[in-house]
């Protein structure tokens, strides 16, 4: 086994990571995750860490099960791969959409299989023009999405997003793509008289004002997170979801409900728009469907769109080699009947969410924390300066990146977003567990408050 400077030199001499600044990870050296197990990942020191955020949101089931192991393990020895095109099937593909088909909302019949979050919404994006095609209304080719929304690192999906910088690099987003503002109360400020469910009813409102500033019949689409995740964990009012289903009905406008965070139980319920009141046409889904342990991505098609394809559509010039990968789709049907044997949708309903909410709403009160959101086992802690007047620290201060630091040294992972610091944990985490993961977490405020104080950065 090589040591860990063997490895951070062999990483920085070859190895391009994604979202990275080069420059400082080989000054720095790559942090070398070598092993894992249930909630936690091991170092090339051997150092144990509680990993807070399920690898990238995905390890839904936890690390190590043998049931996972054992269907990989199984599939590629029996088929390890062979395609969907030119009327080929293999049985994992077709029982993992089965399997879909039953935890999904019921207008989820169909799936078309991707390889990951990304491919799924240029799918979805191919999807929802061919289907207004089909209807004789191809002018119908906006998507209407939102700033700070994360769908994906294809020309696509970055379009789809919101990510100014993303967009910044190449050009971005490509034509046929608008955003609208996102339903964050704490970055508009909790605007003056509005309580919360007042301001998400504002929110949704955006959708229809764009709308109408388009024209209805040039709209395909809207697309959204439930809740949105890489942006920061934005948990919107109650009242949103509803009402941007209210207006998408009303003008005949398809709803997209992007699950790549939020399905498999993350939120409480088998997909996040069960959580917040939407019945969309179409759901991506990635990461969670096979908890993390190989790549696999999709897209629910409700029956509105299946129904069109498959009377009207003749072929669908679209699909992937990967599309219903054998041993990703073995993987994904042992995972979704793992998580039915556990029982851990219900659990992180019933009992996982509502006591990491209670700890959350405990750590609100610490001096450095502005607001505490939750919702199922996804939360977000905003750092200010001054949690009275909700005042920030300086941008250029990078004080997430503070806190992230500490976060690192005392065996802990979670996510900055800016000054957010994300926890989404495994979904198989116990409450003692939880217990450690909030002592860890109030122990790196604490070292955050004194690096706060000690520089003089408080308000
Ligand atoms: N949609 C959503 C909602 C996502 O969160 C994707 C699509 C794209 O999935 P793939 O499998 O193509 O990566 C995602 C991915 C972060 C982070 O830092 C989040 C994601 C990916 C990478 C980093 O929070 N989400």
């Amino acid at each position: 086994m090589r040591t860990t400077a063997q490895w951070q030199a062999a990483d920085a001499a070859h190895f391009l990571h994604p979202f990275t600044d080069h420059g400082a990870l080989a000054r720095q050296g790559a942090r070398i995750i070598t092993r894992a197990d249930g909630i936690y990942l091991w170092d090339s020191d051997g150092r144990r860490i509680l990993d807070a955020m399920s690898g990238l949101w995905c390890v839904n089931a936890g690390y190590g099960q043998r049931a996972l192991i054992d269907a990989a393990a199984k599939q590629l020895a029996e088929l390890p791969f062979y395609n969907a095109f030119f009327q080929t099937a293999t049985p994992p593909a077709i029982e993992l959409a089965e399997l879909l088909a039953e935890v999904s909302p019921p207008q989820f019949q169909h799936v078309f299989f991707t390889g990951s979050g990304s491919e799924g919404n240029d799918t979805v994006l191919r999807m929802v023009r061919r289907y207004w095609q089909l209807l004789g209304q191809p002018q119908r080719q906006v998507v209407i999405s939102r700033i700070n929304a994360y769908h994906g690192s294809t020309i696509a999906g970055a379009s789809l997003g919101g990510m100014s910088a993303m967009h910044a690099q190449g050009g971005l987003p490509i034509p046929g793509i608008v955003h609208i503002e996102q339903p964050h109360g704490w970055l508009h400020g909790r605007p003056a008289g509005l309580d919360r469910e007042a301001f998400g009813l504002q929110a949704a409102a955006w959708l229809e004002h764009k709308i109408v500033e388009l024209g209805a019949d040039r709209v395909a689409a809207f697309i959204g997170e439930p809740v949105q995740g890489a942006g920061g964990v934005i948990v919107p009012p109650a009242s949103y979801w509803p009402e941007v289903q209210r207006i998408c009905d009303r003008h005949g406008i398809l709803l997209v409900s992007d699950e790549v965070i939020c399905g498999f139980g993350r939120t409480g319920r088998w997909f996040g728009c069960e959580t917040m009141g939407a019945r969309p046409d179409l759901m991506t889904f990635a990461k969670g469907v096979t908890s993390g342990y190989v790549p696999l991505g999709g897209v629910l098609v409700g029956e509105r769109v299946a129904r069109v394809l498959i009377e009207r559509g003749g072929e669908f010039a679209h699909g992937y080699t990967y599309s219903g990968h054998p041993v990703a789709c073995a993987v994904g049907a042992a995972n979704i009947r793992l998580l039915r044997e556990l029982g851990v949708v219900e659990r992180v309903h019933a009992d996982l969410g509502p006591y990491l909410a209670e700890q959350f709403a405990a750590l609100a009160a610490h001096p450095l924390v502005g607001e505490a959101q939750i919702c199922g086992l996804m939360g977000a802690l905003q750092l200010v300066r001054d949690p009275a007047s909700g005042a920030p620290f300086p941008a250029e201060l990078e004080f997430g990146m503070v806190c992230r630091s500490h976060c690192f040294a005392n065996g802990l992972v979670m996510r900055a977003v800016g000054d957010r610091m994300i926890v989404a944990p495994p979904l198989v985490i116990t409450r003692a567990q939880i217990d450690e993961m909030v002592a860890l977490i109030r122990r790196c405020l604490d070292l955050s408050l004194d690096d706060a104080r000690r520089n003089r950065w408080l308000g």
